[in-house]
Parts: structure tokens; sequence; C-alpha cells
């Protein structure tokens, strides 16, 4: 009798024992991680989406406050003269040039032609979300102001906004240091670099990315002696053959990197050292918040 009591005690301690493992293959199969929920139309996001978003922030613009500024230089090029102080009302202009990632949105949104055709070379070091679109025309970078409700910056703003009330050559001052901002000189970019990537290519009102990276755009039509007048807001010519270019790009050797120097170009020219920043007229009267630099 006892014999069989411990035959069954034997009998159903394994019956339990094995049932152990049998639950655990139960349990971790029913584990939500291990269902898969197939969500048509939605791909996995890569591992980074978080720390580093594909577009980003459209609008980051600094507010250049009502005032003179010294436009111009009497030691450059015949069309930087005469230097003299010009009166520009109260204007935002774009802290950063704009990026791959908000025009490639753009060219999206809108079906806008992309910035590229099979001239280009190395477009996959051109296209990162971070780095400035490059290869728009005029044409291109006014109809994506535009798009954005605002506009290409004049010639006067671009120059004022990068050498500050005072008149600087260069961001940092008046000495060229050919590694401060992005150019063809060495530096660590061979291509555009992501913006703000040179702490000194800061202007005295916080913009980015003025002397170097890519040149810009501006809203004028070019026009040589345009500096032999003085009047204030000046926009240039009504009309003309060749849009201004400002400011120098990774692409640019030697010395000319100087905030005054003046470049012209086609409108519909494209290139992958062209690149622009939008602008937009400040609503407030010249006395108000006149000190206030963002
Ligand atoms: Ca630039």
């Amino acid at each position: 009798m006892l014999n069989k009591r411990l035959k069954w005690a034997f009998f159903i301690t394994t019956l339990v024992l094995s049932a152990f493992p049998v639950a655990g293959i139960i349990l971790d199969f029913l584990k939500p991680s291990n269902i898969q929920v197939e969500q048509p139309g939605r791909e996995a996001s890569p591992a980074t989406s978080s720390a580093t978003p594909a577009v980003p922030p459209k609008e980051d613009m600094v507010l250049v406050p009502a005032g003179e500024f010294l436009r111009g230089y009497d030691g450059g090029g015949f069309d930087e003269k005469p230097q003299s102080r010009i009166m520009l009302d109260a204007y935002r202009i774009d802290r950063h040039e704009v990026t791959y990632g908000v025009y490639i949105a753009f060219v999206e949104a809108t079906g806008h032609r992309k910035p590229i055709s099979r001239y280009v070379k190395n477009f996959d070091k051109l296209s990162a979300p971070t780095q400035p679109a490059v290869y728009a025309s005029w044409e291109d970078a006014d109809e994506y102001c535009r798009y954005r409700g605002a506009r290409l910056p004049t010639e006067a703003e671009w120059e004022k906004a990068a050498r500050g009330p005072h008149g600087l050559l260069w961001p940092w001052g008046n000495q060229d240091k050919p590694a401060a901002a992005n150019t063809g000189n060495p530096d660590p970019f061979e291509f555009p670099s992501p913006g703000a990537s040179f702490s000194q290519d800061q202007s005295p009102y916080g913009v980015y990315d003025l002397a170097g990276n890519v040149m810009e755009w501006a809203s004028d039509w070019y026009q040589e002696d345009a500096y032999a007048t003085s009047s204030a807001n000046p926009k240039g010519p009504s009309s003309g053959s060749y849009k201004v270019i400002r400011g120098a790009s990774w692409g640019t050797t030697g010395t000319e990197t100087r905030l005054t120097i003046r470049l012209k170009m086609v409108p519909d020219f494209r290139d992958t050292t062209i690149g622009f920043r939008c602008a937009k007229s400040a609503q407030e009267r010249p006395s108000a918040g006149a000190e206030k630099t963002s």
C-alpha cells in the first residue's frame, strides 16, 4: 500500500515539474514583443530618429534692429566703393542657411523641381538634412522664401547682418582667418558643413555661416556702381541681367573672402556652391526694440 502511494506521489511530482518548462515556453510566446502586428504603409524608424530629426525646425530668425551700418569697403574692388553709412529698417533674417532638409520638404510638399541634375557630382555628400541646400537657382530660392511667407534678403540686409553695426570685414573681426569659416582653405570639411559648424563664423547679430559654407543669393539685381548712392533701405535696380550673390563657399580658395565682396550670376544658374537664406521685414517701429538682437 505504502509502495503504491509513493509511486503516485512520484508520478504527480514528475508531472508538476515537467509542466514548468512547457508553461514558460507558452508564456514567452505570448509576450507583446513576440506578437507581430503589421501596419500597412509604416516602416520601422531608424534607431537614431529621435536624436537626429530628419527635418530641422523650419524657422529660426534673428532680429536685426533698425539703424545705420557701414556698407562697402574703400580698400576693396571698384564695386565695393565708396563705403558709406546706410540706414535700414528693422528686419529678421535666418540664423542659418536654408538646409537641404527643409528645402526638400518644400520640394515634396509643392512639387517644385528637385535641386539636382545629371551634372551634379557627389550628390550623396551634398544632401544631408543638416547641410545647406545647394543647386537652387535665384528663382528656386525666391519661391522657397515666398512659400515660407518670407523673401530673399536685400544685398544691404545681407551685408548688415554679416558685418554688424560697426562694419567688420569678417564676422570675427578685420583680419582673415582662413580656417575660421568653411571655405576651400584647409579645414575639416571637404563639402558644405552642417550649420554653425564654425563657431567663429557667427556675426555680431548671431547669424551663422555668412563668411563661408555656401554663397548666398540676395534679392537685388546686380549693379556695379550701386554703392554710389546711399539712400535708406536700398533694394537695387528695378531690372538687370544678374542677381547679387554674397559670401564665400566651401569651394572658395585664396584670400578673397571678406564680407564686402559682391558677386553676380544669372538668376537661373544653379551650382553646388550656391545656397541662400530668407529674411522678412520686422513689423515694428524703428525705435521699438532697437537694441534687441533676437
Ligand atoms: Ca554662407
